[in-house]
């Protein structure tokens, strides 16, 4: 069992800029300063609308393979990125780097080598199978949108930390973390009226040379952002409902 040692801290009320916990009340447990939690809550009413209001809202979001090339500002990515951040993580260890492509030619040198490995596996690495579930998706090796969209946010997971002394320390439930951060990304560029697709050009280990990532760092996803062309298609396609993707245990 965890042992609570709680005692008031002394520096409490210092100011946390970096949420809406400022000058909060504050203790040590074992040592480690603590805020008091004040997180929004509701009456249970309206934690029901809320709660239908927000799926309804994420029951919109629709994978979109062709972008307009109008441009987003760099002030929309930079919050849809601090957004995505906020996810929790092992041990709070934040083991992600986004980077954000607005440059033409990176764009154009992402899309080459993307298509590269694309063609590839539409030619063969991927099974018969495979091909035919992706059919009615209407996807194919040609990948305009790498081009198109104004942004692309490529998501690299941090497999370890390296130390001042040069020690390696590896992060915890990587592929977790990084994963419901790419799902806050998601939510947020779908939340601020934007489009998007999780490109995964597969293997993708050409990103770490293009745009010069660490050795501790593996791409992880890529995600165009930008506004749908118009008009823009999407596959007639329909979510499970709840009774087939839920189990409730009364
Ligand atoms: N990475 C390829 C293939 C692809 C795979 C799955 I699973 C998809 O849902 C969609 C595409 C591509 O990006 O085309």
């Amino acid at each position: 069992m965890v042992n609570w040692d709680l005692t008031v801290d002394p520096t409490s009320s210092i100011k946390n800029p970096t949420s809406t916990m400022e000058k909060t009340e504050s203790i040590l447990i074992n040592g480690h300063r603590h805020l008091k939690y004040s997180g929004q809550s509701f009456s249970a009413e309206e934690s029901l609308q809320r709660s239908k209001t927000f799926y309804a809202e994420l029951n919109e979001r629709r994978s979109v393979r062709t972008f307009s090339t109008e441009p987003v500002s760099k002030e929309v990515i930079d919050q849809l990125i601090l957004a995505a951040s906020t996810a929790p993580s092992g041990a709070h260890k934040q083991p992600w780097t986004f980077c954000a492509v607005s440059n033409a030619e990176l764009k154009t040198q992402i899309r080459i080598a993307a298509e590269k490995e694309e063609q590839e596996n539409y030619d063969g690495r991927m099974s018969e199978r495979w091909r035919k579930d992706l059919e009615h998706l209407g996807t194919d090796e040609h990948k305009p949108f790498l081009e198109d969209a104004p942004w692309l946010i490529v998501v690299f997971k941090r497999a370890y930390e390296v130390d001042e002394s040069g020690e390696k320390h590896n992060n915890y439930y990587v592929n977790e973390s990084v994963g419901i951060a790419c799902g806050m990304l998601i939510s947020a560029i779908h939340n601020a009226g934007l489009v998007t697709l999780t490109h995964t050009p597969s293997p993708m280990n050409f990103l770490t040379g293009l745009l010069d990532r660490p050795a501790n760092e593996r791409a992880f996803l890529l995600l165009p952002v930008g506004y749908a062309a118009e008009p823009s298609y999407v596959p007639d396609i329909h979510r499970k409902t709840l009774e087939e993707v839920a189990a409730f245990y009364l």
